[in-house]
């Protein structure tokens, strides 16, 4: 039932169909003679007004915006230009933002301005492909201690990933602790979210590190969520402790990519979106999840994917063929939508779209898209203290195609 509604409203292409539509180019062709080069590049820019690969239809700064099911209507503002992918967001007590850029810069939009100069570079991230610096992410008494957490991928005996903890005070970040570290990495497939719970508990996301069978593997931390005290200890009351040949700081496992955490309030329910299987893992494309992920389960990967069941392995609560690429996820908390209390939103890189869940507890009542085909690939989405959603845009991550302005990160503001 939910696949049906998920598959019927999925409209867009999958990033990597898209792809492969759009690839390779004509190259034979262009090499002719001026004169029957003129058709072909007008089929190209036929395919890419189609496909909306090569262009999209911008919306004018300021244009009003209103939802498919006409309940909200908002403005769409840039808030920042000119960025390179930028993969995260995380607001200080002033409100001013500190987000990630890929490449390993900590940015600062400070009174609605970005400044120029970063205000931390990582010295060891290894950014590639869908690797590189990822989330960031305030202690829950940020205000009392100062801690600020980064994930991001590194080299060492290969591509690793860790989640490091630093100091934020007086604009500098210090004193850095690694938290989790060794954690398999790749290119693709690296992860990472890593948020707190309602519990306390630090909470990371791991990618399977393009070697599937690592997700059912329970001595290794690819391809999980796990669960730690804020200094990177290990909680007591983990699902797996002192199983002999389970790493300890496992709280879920057979996940294949996730991006997006959230917790759902009323129920404190984590939500997570996860990319599915790409073509050469020989379990067919699409088949993108949103989980409800509990403590011990296992969500399948590789053993089921897409709307497959198993004794033993959790189905997705929603399931996404072809792909949307979910990058990210947020429940609407605050007070200027009041319509959009309680959903759930993720942004779409391949899917080029944000998408919102109307849930109920763990029921899916409804969903549909917004800024489909406007702002290209949307990645990190996330509401600010203002109660507005900011979202960025991913275009210059080498799969996209960047507007002048890309990447930005923006926001929705209410209209009446
Ligand atoms: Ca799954």
């Amino acid at each position: 039932m939910l696949r049906s509604i998920s598959a019927a409203r999925s409209t867009r292409l999958g990033g990597k169909a898209l792809f492969k539509k759009l690839s390779p180019p004509p190259y034979a062709t262009l090499k002719k003679t001026m004169k029957q080069r003129v058709p072909a590049m007008l089929l190209l820019l036929l395919i890419c007004l189609v496909g909306n690969g090569c262009s999209r239809a911008e919306l004018a700064e300021n244009t009003v915006v209103s939802t498919p099911g006409s309940d909200v209507r908002f403005r769409v503002e840039t808030v920042a230009s000119g960025l390179e992918v930028p993969w995260a967001f995380a607001w200080l007590p002033n409100g001013d933002m500190l987000f990630t850029e890929r490449k390993g810069r900590v940015r600062v939009i400070e009174g609605g301005k970005l400044r120029a100069e970063p205000v931390y570079t990582v010295s060891d991230v290894e950014p590639s492909s869908e690797s590189g610096l990822m989330d960031i992410t305030l202690h829950p008494q940020f205000a009392s201690n100062d801690f600020v957490y980064l994930a991001y991928s590194y080299r060492q005996d290969g591509r690793q990933v860790k989640v490091v903890r630093y100091k934020y005070a007086g604009g500098k970040f210090s004193d850095p602790k690694v938290i989790v570290g060794g954690i398999p990495g790749a290119a693709n497939h690296a992860g990472t979210r890593c948020r707190f719970g309602p519990d306390g508990k630090l909470y990371v996301t791991t990618g399977d590190a393009t070697d599937w069978n690592l997700a059912q593997k329970m001595d290794s931390l690819a391809g999980k969520t796990l669960r730690l005290n804020d200094d990177g200890t290990v909680p007591q009351d983990n699902p797996f402790i002192n199983k002999q040949g389970v790493r300890p700081e496992i709280w879920t496992y057979g996940n294949r990519n996730a991006q997006g955490l959230a917790w759902q309030p009323g129920t404190n329910l984590a939500w997570e979106t996860e990319h599915g299987p790409s073509g050469f893992e020989g379990k067919g494309i699409g088949g993108d999840e949103v989980n409800i992920l509990e403590a011990g389960k296992n969500y399948g990967w590789p053993e089921i994917h897409h709307t497959q069941t198993k004794a033993g392995m959790e189905a997705p609560v929603l399931e996404y063929t072809p792909s949307c690429a979910p990058g990210s996820g947020m429940f609407y908390t605050g007070a200027v939508f009041p319509s959009f209390k309680g959903n759930f939103f993720f942004g779409c890189l391949g899917g080029r779209r944000i998408i919102r869940v109307v849930v109920d507890g763990r029921k899916v009542v409804s969903q549909e898209n917004l800024l489909e085909g406007t702002y290209g690939r949307i990645r990190e989405m996330e509401q600010g203290p203002d109660g507005f959603i900011y979202f960025s845009t991913s275009n210059r991550d080498g799969r996209g195609s960047p507007a002048a302005t890309d990447d930005r990160v923006m926001r929705l503001v209410p209209e009446k």
